[in-house]
């Protein structure tokens, strides 16, 4: 196959970014199909791609053999269909954070794909393909340092829509740490506390935030995780190991330092969308170059269902005040 046709299910920010990202950076796919039942916007959208159909619905797209794989970024709540929808119709598929919003409708992706003979999801954990977190965690498997003690994780934003909760502190924002916690450690999160921090009273009435957030890991690993919707001044995602014999950080933003009258300064990320960049490019082309041979490179639905099993835990731990101890269902052998 030449060109990967691939179908973009929504075109919110990060589906219109996808498709100007292919189109620009991504080798060897072409966006062929743009899908969303808002006409105008998908107009938009398949603007910037020259040649692409619309669709309203994936269902049509698939009808009219419109693409060859399919990346979805649509919210979460619209996931499950669509992802039954690719896997009957055995289109490899790269689906946005999360998978669904919860474990009981992930496991239902779960059975539908294990009973296929082939992994065709990979959930859209972009961190995983960051140079940092990539080496942190040759770092941390190679013992490099010793073993590893703990992991000390900030995550803030700038702000949040109103219309953020604080559920989403863990499924829509801690949620990328409890993917990348497993990812470093390769050991399962077996138990969330979360604790308030002193709130801050620029946020909205409605928010409790800051938290902080402590994964446990089955190999005695705790990673404490500040998450912090509303520090105003930039978009800033940091992780520290400590080892036995070291400390190694990543995320400190690298830029231009300059001293001037007695002080010296320098530039902050204001989103996710630059400083993850490079990230969602190499995740986009070895998925596409993966999607060729109808398989995944990636974080799969297996990963996702994880995720949104300790998410569980992490909202009760959140509500309660109390440590949660995570379930995980058994794990079907096509991801073993
Ligand atoms: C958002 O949905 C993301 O995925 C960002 O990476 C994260 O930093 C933010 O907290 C989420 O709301």
């Amino acid at each position: 196959m030449s060109e990967l046709r691939v179908g973009v299910v929504g075109t919110g920010l990060m589906g219109t970014d996808h498709v100007v990202r292919i189109r620009e950076r991504i080798a060897g796919a072409v966006v062929t199909a743009v899908i969303d039942p808002d006409t105008a916007r998908a107009g938009a959208a398949a603007a910037e791609a020259p040649g692409s159909l619309t669709f309203s619905s994936l269902g049509e797209a698939i009808i009219a053999n419109a693409m060859d794989a399919v990346l979805i970024a649509t919210p979460g709540i619209f996931h499950l269909a669509d992802l039954l929808a690719v896997l009957d119709a055995g289109l490899p598929t790269l689906c946005e954070k999360p998978l669904t919003p919860d474990a009981e409708s992930a496991l239902k992706v779960i059975a539908a794909e294990a009973a296929g003979d082939r992994k065709l999801i990979q959930v859209g954990f972009m961190r995983r393909f960051d140079a940092g977190y990539m080496e942190l965690r040759e770092i941390i498997q190679g013992r490099t340092y010793g073993e590893l003690l703990a992991l000390r994780c900030q995550h803030r934003n700038p702000s949040v829509p109103e219309s953020y909760t604080n559920d989403m502190l863990i499924n829509d924002s801690v949620v990328h740490e409890i993917d990348t916690v497993r990812f470093l450690t390769d050991s399962p999160i077996v138990a969330v506390d979360v604790k308030h921090l002193r709130r801050n009273s620029n946020n909205f009435a409605h928010l409790n935030d800051p938290i902080l957030a402590l994964l446990e890991t089955e190999s005695g690993v705790v990673a404490d995780v500040e998450m912090n919707v509303s520090v105003r001044f930039g978009y800033q995602v940091k992780t520290e190991a400590v080892f036995e014999s070291g400390v190694a950080e990543i995320g400190r933003t690298s830029g231009t330092t300059v001293w001037h009258e007695g002080r010296y300064s320098g530039t902050e990320h204001a989103s996710f969308k630059t400083r993850f960049v490079a990230a969602f490019e190499n995740e986009l082309q070895r998925w596409v170059n993966a999607a060729k041979n109808r398989t995944v490179d990636g974080p799969s639905a297996w990963d996702g269902y994880l995720a949104a099993a300790t998410c569980a835990a992490g909202v009760e731990a959140l509500v309660t005040g109390k440590r949660v101890e995570v379930e995980y269902a058994p794990k079907p052998d096509l991801y073993n």
